[in-house]
This record gives structure tokens, sequence and C-alpha cells, in this order.
């Protein structure tokens, strides 16, 4: 047998074992070795046979490092096939997570069980493609259309209970022990003579479908797909399982399989997966750096951030204090954190008793002697440096020695709130996303004294309370407030040439973000922006805040005052554009200068989202972030950018950066020198005909 398939009779059953780290995906060995053991089987004195494997998880899909290059024999179709046909009945053994590929290899078996933690689901959907080996021919016959639908366009696994309620499992097994519950299950269809139940010579229930039933449904999804073709690929192919006969149906699904998987959309969402994982680790670290153990955390300031930090420590079970400088100001962020627990269970999402057991995991004090023994602490009070110079002094008065001290700020300079404390090595920036109890980014930032297991503690901790975390280096703003500074800036002056607030939005939309830059303004509050130009003391240039500083003037703050750029119905809080705005706008270019004109839908799109791409590349050559990837995952985890276009460094190798390059030298000439520069490694690799990737695995 193979070196990662073998096979044995146990008990007269034929046990096919499955052995390939980390997940068993079908690589080709995988495939090939499960297609021998099942011919095998078919010779030998084995009764039935089953399917199962080693390590954390049952198949957990096609092997995505071979997409894209040249296939290699035996298909997945084929080893299926083989599988289905068996003149012995064949038993799919579950535990861990059955997916794509996986859980269509068990979905062509006789009979599947699993153990109860054991998961089952069609993710497919996450890498811009659909299940391509037969899962949407096979789980509409098993489940029916409805919900064959749902799980393949929503991607989410099901807990064995459902499956099995849903059709989809037929025995779930009593205990942990996999492989002896496995063959005793198989014994005992063997001997009560169960049939070869083959999963495509069931009928699709066409009961439930109402005439333009697909049309709805394709309707309803097209607007959480923000331009993603697999949805609608995957609704044609279920259609396909109701009209045709499988094997029809099968080739339909193989060939928009392979649509999307030549489709650009699917190069970036795979691009997105493999980043995510990589992000997680930082280069230089040594994989066996000690970390820190972190059983009790303390916040700093109980304001909507530092509140929503609370709660994420309280879901992953950490006893978490907030430390606010008064009484009220305690009550109020325990009242923050309520409030947002019982939004929560209002919407049927979190029992009355989980709300309770975390909000006993969170307790509030003034006294900092109350942190003699928190492990962490998590400063996050206002963005002012002499503020948090004061509180890392005060915590390292009385934090034990080995307390991790951590700041959130967004933009300050970590360095220098560092050289408050006699232990500069214990200190790391962990900058959430707000609402930080919602947003999964985390940018965990390594000043220049932070030790190695302080560093791989946060990263670590991060993880455990659900976050991706993304390294980063001090410099203002880090990866993505700095980035971010280009892309509002440019809205902004798009405004004053010419396009409307409602031009900028539906072209950033269009382009696939969750919210335009103009009504992320809108929704973030004006006047927050406002304040921190009138603290920095200094002259911004009016083209980047004019019509901002007005709208604020003009008591027009955003959603929360009912108008800032555009006008929020009090019911829906639904926008609408504001002619006055639109006055004040023509009136505020005219002040400047600025002669309106014409702005296509193109050159908002390249004037928004080239100066990220622009920014990355000095953040790269700063050595801010280690890798493309990780600029991308900040991006698509912490602002909304679409997951089809792989974040901003894979948009602009799939634009080509020497069209970026070329594009961003003719703003220069046109719009003028201050913010069109062209960052030099962007030059350089535009000129010699690269991409970020490529430089990236020069780098590695
Ligand atoms: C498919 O099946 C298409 C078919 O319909 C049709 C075919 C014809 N391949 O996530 P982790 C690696 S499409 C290759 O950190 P966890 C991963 O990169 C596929 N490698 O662990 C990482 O490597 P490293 C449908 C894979 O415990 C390591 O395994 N299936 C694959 O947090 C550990 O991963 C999916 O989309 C793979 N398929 O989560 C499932 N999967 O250590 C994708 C993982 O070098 N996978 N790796 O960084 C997952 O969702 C999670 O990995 C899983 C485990 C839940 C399984």
């Amino acid at each position: 047998m193979s070196s990662v398939v073998s096979y044995e009779l146990i008990d007269g059953i034929g046990v096919i074992k499955v052995n390939s780290p980390p997940v068993n995906a079908l690589s080709q060995a995988v495939r090939e070795g499960i297609l021998n053991a099942v011919n095998k089987a078919q010779d030998d004195d084995s009764e039935a046979v089953v399917l199962l494997c080693e390590g954390r998880t049952f198949i957990a899909g096609a092997d995505i490092t071979e997409f894209g290059k040249p296939p290699k024999e035996p298909g997945l179709p084929e080893v299926l096939s083989a599988l289905e046909s068996s003149k012995k009945l064949v038993v799919a053994a579950i535990h861990g997570t059955a997916l794509g590929g996986g859980f269509e290899t068990a979905l062509a078996c006789h009979y599947r069980c699993a153990i109860p933690s054991a998961k089952v689901g069609l993710p497919e959907v996450n890498l811009g493609l659909l299940p391509g080996a037969g899962g949407t021919q096979r789980v509409p016959r098993l489940a029916g259309v409805k919900a064959a639908l749902d799980m393949i366009t929503s991607g989410k696994p099901v807990p064995a209970a459902q499956a099995s309620e849903m059709g989809l499992i037929d025995e779930v097994l009593s205990g942990d022990d996999l492989q002896g519950e496995a063959i005793r299950y198989a014994r005992d269809l063997v001997e009560s003579g169960a049939l070869l139940k083959r999963v495509r010579d069931i009928e699709v229930d066409k009961s439930t479908i109402e005439p333009g039933f697909f049309d709805k449904y394709r309707k309803q999804l097209a607007k959480r797909a923000r331009g993603q073709i697999a949805q609608d690929r995957i609704v044609s192919c279920v259609e396909a399982a109701v009209e045709l006969p499988i094997d029809k149906g099968l080739e339909r699904e193989r060939e928009l399989f392979v649509e999307l998987m030549n489709s650009p959309q699917s190069a970036a969402m795979r691009h997105a997966f493999f980043a995510e994982r990589e992000a997680a680790k930082i280069k230089d670290l040594p994989k066996d750096t000690p970390i820190r153990d972190i059983k009790r955390v303390a916040i700093i300031g109980g304001g909507t951030m530092g509140g929503g930090i609370a709660m994420c420590f309280a879901n992953a079970g950490i006893p978490v204090q907030i430390v606010e400088i008064s009484d009220e100001g305690v009550e109020r962020g325990l009242g923050i954190v309520k409030k947002n627990y019982s939004i929560t269970v209002k919407k049927g999402k979190m029992s009355e008793e989980h709300m309770k057991s975390r909000l006993d995991l969170i307790s509030g004090t003034t006294n900092y002697d109350d942190l003699k023994d928190v492990d962490l602490v998590i400063e996050a009070v206002f963005e002012d440096p002499k503020i948090k110079k004061e509180v890392f002094s005060k915590l390292d008065a009385v934090c034990k020695p080995g307390c991790i001290l951590a700041t959130n700020t967004s933009y300050q300079d970590i360095d220098e709130i560092a050289t408050a404390v006699k232990r500069p090595e214990d200190v790391v920036g962990m900058h959430f996303f707000s609402p930080a109890n919602v947003m999964k980014l985390l940018e965990v930032v390594r000043a220049e004294k932070t030790a190695d297991d302080v560093l791989a503690t946060a990263m670590k901790i991060g993880k455990k309370i659900g976050k991706v975390c993304v390294m980063a280096r001090v410099c203002y703003g880090f990866i993505g407030n700095r980035m971010l500074q280009g892309y509002g800036r440019q809205a902004h002056m798009l405004l004053l040439d010419g396009a409307t607030p409602t031009q900028v939005d539906a072209a950033a939309e269009e382009f696939g973000m969750a919210m335009g830059p103009i009504a992320v303004g809108d929704l973030a509050g004006l006047d927050i922006g406002y304040k921190a130009r009138q603290a920095l003391g200094t002259t911004p240039d009016p083209r980047t805040c004019i019509i901002a500083d007005a709208l604020v003037e003009m008591d027009r703050l955003g959603q929360k005052s009912g108008a800032g750029y555009y006008k929020y119905d009090p019911e829906t809080r639904a926008r609408q554009a504001d002619p006055e705005v639109e006055a004040l706008i023509k009136e505020k270019a005219k002040e400047l200068g600025i002669e309106q004109r014409e702005i296509s839908k193109e050159e908002i799109v390249d004037r928004l989202f080239f100066p990220l791409i622009n920014e990355g590349a000095l953040i790269l050559e700063e050595g801010v972030a280690q890798r493309p990837g990780d600029i991308d995952i900040v991006y698509l985890y912490g602002y909304g950018f679409p997951v089809a276009r792989g974040g901003p460094m894979f948009y602009g190798d799939q634009v080509g950066l020497k069209k970026v390059y070329d594009r961003i030298c003719e703003f220069r000439d046109t719009l003028g020198e201050d913010y069109w520069k062209p960052a030099p490694l962007l030059e350089k690799l535009a000129r010699e005909g690269k991409t970020f990737a490529d430089w990236a695995k020069e780098q590695a």
C-alpha cells in the first residue's frame, strides 16, 4: 500500500486508513492509495469496507496546493466512482471535519457514520469554487434542494447530529472509538442485509420547488455575494441536479467547477486562504519560542473599544478586569458590555445563561493595585501619548514581573510609550479594530525592544480569542491605518474634482468594498477626524478635509446626527444623496480654485485603490509588514476589502504592477506630485515585470 493510505482486514472488514497530515487532503498519493485499496477489497475476503482517517480529521478536502498545476491521475471522480460502484458495502467513518472533496468522498460511499463531535461541510464557496466532485448533485438527493443550496452557498459546516437529521449521515456513533464503532456499524449493516445504497440512485424531491424558486434564490444570494460568481454557479449546478440525470448533472458540475477554478476570483480567494495561515508565522521567531501563560487579563479604559476587547477575552473563558478612573466610568464600561451581549441574546444568537457566564468573567475596578496578579494588560485609553505614558508608568509600578503590557493604540509610537517603563521588553502593541468584539483583525505590533516570547504570546492569545493576527512594526498607523490615509484623501479629493459622494461610494461598492469611503466616514462620525485634526495643531491641506470640516461645523456629524455627506432616513438609516451637500462641494471646490469635471468610474477606482498598493510597497520595503499577503489579510479582515480580489497587494499583482506604476505616474503628472510618488519597490518590480508574489518568494 502507499505511504499515506493503508489497507488491512480487521474482523472480516476491509479498513482503508488515510494518514496524510496535517488534514488528510486528497493529494495524488491519497487518491491513488484509496483507489488501490478499494480495488483490492473487491477481490479479498472482506465482507464490507470502512474508510477512515488517522490524525485530527477525516479528509478536509482536495489538496488546494495542487490547484492550478497540471492534473495528476487518478482524478477524484475516478476514485469516487470506484467507491460508489464497489460491489462490497463501503462505509465512511467521519471524525473532525469532512470538508469539500472529503465530504464528497463520504457521499460516494454507501453509508456514512460519524462520531458526535464531527462536522461535515462543503466550504468550496469560500475559495471561489463549487463542490466539483458530486457535492452539488448528491446533497440535494439526500437533504433536499433548499437545504443543499443553503449548505453549499454558505459553506458552513454542519454538526453530526444536524447532518443526521438532514439525511447526510446515516449513523451518529455513540462513542469516540472511531475504528471500533465503525467496524461494528459496518458489521451490523452486513448482518442486517443492508443494500448498497448509492446516492446517485435517489430521485431529487421536487415537491418543495415552486415555480420561480431558483430565480428568487439567486436574487437573495446576489445581495450578500458582493459580486462573487461562485454562488450563482452553485445554483446552476443544483438546478441541474433537479433537471438532469445524475451523469449529465455531474458533467455540468465539472464544467462550472473548471470555469471557477480558472477564474481570477478563485485565485484571489485561494491566495487569501494561504496568506491567512502564513500571517500567523513570524519569520525570525523560532518555533520553540516559549509562550507566557495568560490566565487573567486587565483592560485599561472601559469605552466602546475597551469594553469590546474585554468581551473577546470573556468569550474565550478568560477572566478580565476593566479599569476606569471613576466608579461611574466602571459602571458605564460594564453597561456597554451588558448592552452588547443583550443585543446578541435578543437576536437569539446567545442564551441568557451564556450571557451570564460571560458577564461573570468581567469585573471592574478603579484601583491599579487590583492588577497585581494579571498576566496581560491592554491599555485602551484616549489616543494621547502623554496619557498613555502615564498609564504605562503606573502599570510598571504595580504589575508583576513577566506581565505583558500591551497598548491598543492605533497610531502612537510604541517605542516611545515603552520608555515609560523599566521593562520595555514586555511592551507590545495589540491593535484591535472597532467593534472589537466583532472584527476579526488584530495587528500585533512588535516594538524595537519587544521580547520574542512576548510577541509569540500576543500572537497566540490573539488566535485563542478568535482573531486573525498580523504582525506589524512601529510606524504611524502601522499597516492598515497608514495605508488608509491615501484612500481617504483621494475619496475627499475626488469630490472636489467633481465626483459626487454617491458616485465615489458606488464605484467602491461595485469594486466589492463592504461600504464606500464616504459612507464609512458618515458611519464612523465626521467629528472624529475633525477633532484629531484640531488636536494636531497644524494646518492640513484643505483639499483633504475642507468639505468634512464644513459638514462638522454645520452639525452634520454623519449617521449619528441623521446627516453627514448623506441624509439618513431616521427609521431605516438608508442613505440618500443630499443636494445641499452637492452644492457645498461645488462651493468649496470654487473656493480652492479647482475646476470640476466629469470623473469616470475607472478613475475613481484607480485613485482609491492604487494608493493602497503604493503605500503597501513602501511598507514592505521598510519591513513594517513581513509579506504582501500579510497586508492583504489586514485589508480583508479589518477594512471590508473584497475577498474575491485577494487584498490590495494581490489586486495589484492581478492588474499588473507595470499598469499600476504607469497610472500612478500619470496621476503624478496630471494631479500633482504631492500624493502620487511611486514607491521605489513598485517601480523596480514594474520595470522587471515582476509581482509582489515574486518578490515575496525571493525574500522567503
Ligand atoms: C475541494 O475540496 C474541491 C472539491 O470539491 C473538488 C475537487 C475535484 N489542502 O487551517 P489550519 C493546510 S476544495 C492543502 O491551520 P485548522 C493549511 O494550509 C477544498 N492544505 O488548521 C495548514 O498548513 P500549514 C475544500 C491544506 O485545524 C494546515 O493544513 N476544503 C488544506 O485550524 C493546517 O490548516 C476546504 O476548503 C487543503 N485542503 O483547520 C478546507 N486544508 O500548517 C480548508 C488545510 O503549512 N481547510 N491545509 O500552514 C480548512 O478549513 C482548515 O484547514 C481545517 C483545519 C478546518 C481543515
